[in-house]
């Protein structure tokens, strides 16, 4: 389903032929469960091996390595907040992870990239309030940039689709 520069997919964010990926994180960036774990997987241990000389990362912020045995080029990382409620800064530090991944979109002139539903597996988020920060900083990007890559976000379950649905139609 497309939405002026934004798509909808079911399918595994690990066999996108697309020229990014996000990963959902977490601070050490040496792997982990869900999306991280099959990312992991599906690049090859080079990819741990460049993970491993970044240092970690800090909740709402990115880095970029390459994709290895992905189709994917680019893998960009980011760590998305766990989701205490909702009174510890977590709407704002999950809008940081999206701004900054489209940050290096940017530096990076990828084309096409493709976006799990940060926090909302493991790390509790709610999958609409999610979507919606999503979904508005996709817009935001797509309309400060002349010539935006591609926003694919992967709804792996019925939940994320229907909230992403949601946000697309009702925001
Ligand atoms: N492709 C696309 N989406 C997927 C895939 C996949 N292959 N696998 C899972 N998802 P989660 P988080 C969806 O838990 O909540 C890791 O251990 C999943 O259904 O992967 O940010 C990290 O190391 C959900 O909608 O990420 C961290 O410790 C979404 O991806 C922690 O989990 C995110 O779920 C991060 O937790």
């Amino acid at each position: 389903m497309a939405h002026n520069g934004i798509e909808l997919t079911k399918e595994d964010i690990t066999t996108l032929a697309v020229e990014g990926i996000v990963n959902a994180a977490n601070n050490s960036l040496l792997g982990g469960g869900g999306v991280d774990g099959a990312i992991h997987r599906a690049a090859g241990p080079e990819l741990l091996a460049e993970c491993q000389k970044l240092g970690g990362c800090p909740t709402g912020e990115a880095r970029i390595t390459k994709g290895y045995k992905l189709p994917a080029t680019w893998v960009i990382h980011t760590v998305g907040p766990v989701w205490h409620g909702g009174t510890q800064g977590e709407p704002e530090l999950l809008a940081h992870c999206y701004r900054n991944c489209f940050y290096l979109v940017r530096e990076y002139s990828i084309m096409s990239i493709a976006f799990p539903a940060i926090s909302t597996g493991v790390y509790g988020y709610p999958k609409d309030e999610a979507a919606r920060i999503a979904v508005r900083e996709a817009r935001r990007y797509l309309a400060e940039n002349e010539n935006p890559a591609a926003i694919l976000f992967v709804c792996f379950n019925d939940a994320t689709r229907l909230a992403y649905q949601h946000a697309l139609t009702t925001s």
